[in-house]
């Protein structure tokens, strides 16, 4: 069985509104096209810095970002996603990744660094997982505010994480934990790395968990269950499209989210729309860099 379709709930994409469905889906047509954008201007020799690219993963962000607003932020490199679909400013990122100074991180962060106090967004530092304990503290320092925390499959191995979210969970701390499980840690699948699952650990607790494939519907719907009973954890099974960092691409991914949640819309007779959006988004991400490139030449 495709891990893709982990967890999957009959007729559940039925139960949300066209708008949730084509708002998911607008959040996915951004960071597609942002980062489509973004390969062009690597490729022409215009990016300095290393990417982290989120194509094939663009739905968990998505989804989350549709059902829950207000809370702080903590992702991990791998976060253009995170940072479009939680409403963060598009030309900021484009500054951070040319190394300006009007950069979400005063270019100082590039890809896998989004700092951005606007939507209460704490990004990476370096330390696989930080983001974890963080998040933790910081919903430990505010109780009454809403926190998320992003992290990869590698970063579950870090003894900061589970021991974070146990924390968590015996102070009933608001922090709802996200892992966009992509099976890797830069080349290495998880079968070779360890023989047990986060989502296993943390049921073992008694921790609100669902381990799931990267459906945006069924991460909508879980997102918005366990946010009035948080802490809560979602391990959402991914295919990230390229390699860990840079453009490149080993093999074809075994699926693509994208395609898959066209195909959905298509079914629902929401075709049409949603090619508007797609079309729109596009536009729109392309405007946005061919505005901020000629600023590199000094034109
Ligand atoms: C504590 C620590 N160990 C190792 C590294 C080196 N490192 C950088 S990214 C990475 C893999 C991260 O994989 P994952 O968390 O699954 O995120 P993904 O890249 O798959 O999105 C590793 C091991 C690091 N930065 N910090
Ligand atoms: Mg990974």
């Amino acid at each position: 069985m495709s891990l893709a379709t982990l967890g999957e709930i009959p007729n559940l994409a039925e139960s949300f509104s066209a708008e949730e469905s084509l708002e998911m889906f607008r959040r996915m047509c951004l960071t597609r096209y942002f980062e489509m954008r973004l390969i062009k201007a690597y490729k022409d020799g215009l990016i300095k810095v290393p990417i982290y690219l989120s194509i094939g993963q663009e739905s968990i962000s998505a989804a989350v970002a549709t059902m829950i607003s207000g809370y702080y932020i903590f992702a991990q490199h791998r976060a253009h996603s995170v940072y479009l679909a939680f409403g963060g400013n598009p030309v900021k990122l484009i500054d951070e990744l040319l190394g300006l100074p009007t950069g979400c991180s005063a270019g100082m962060g590039g890809s896998p660094s989004i700092q951005d106090p606007d939507i209460k967004m704490i990004g990476h530092h370096g330390l696989i997982g930080e983001n974890v304990p963080l998040a933790v503290g910081a919903a430990l320092g505010a109780p009454d505010a809403g926190v998320v925390s992003f992290f990869g499959d590698a970063a579950a191995e870090e003894d900061y994480v589970f021991a974070s979210m146990g924390f968590a969970l015996t102070h009933k701390l608001k922090v709802l934990f996200v892992c966009e499980d992509n099976n890797l840690s830069i080349l290495t699948p998880k079968s070779d790395r360890r023989s047990w699952e986060i989502a296993d650990a943390t049921r073992s607790i008694g921790m609100p968990t669902a381990d799931i494939g990267d459906d945006p519907w069924l991460i909508a719907h879980y997102t918005r269950q366990f946010s009035s009973n948080l802490p809560a954890f979602l391990n959402c099974r991914t295919c990230r499209h390229h390699w860990h960092v840079g453009t490149g691409i080993d093999n074809p991914p075994e699926w693509d989210r994208f395609t898959l949640v066209k195909e959905q819309l298509d079914a629902f007779g929401l075709s049409s729309r949603a090619d508007k959006i797609e079309a729109e988004t596009k536009q729109y991400v392309e405007n946005l860099w061919n505005e901020r490139l000629p600023i590199l030449s000094g034109k």
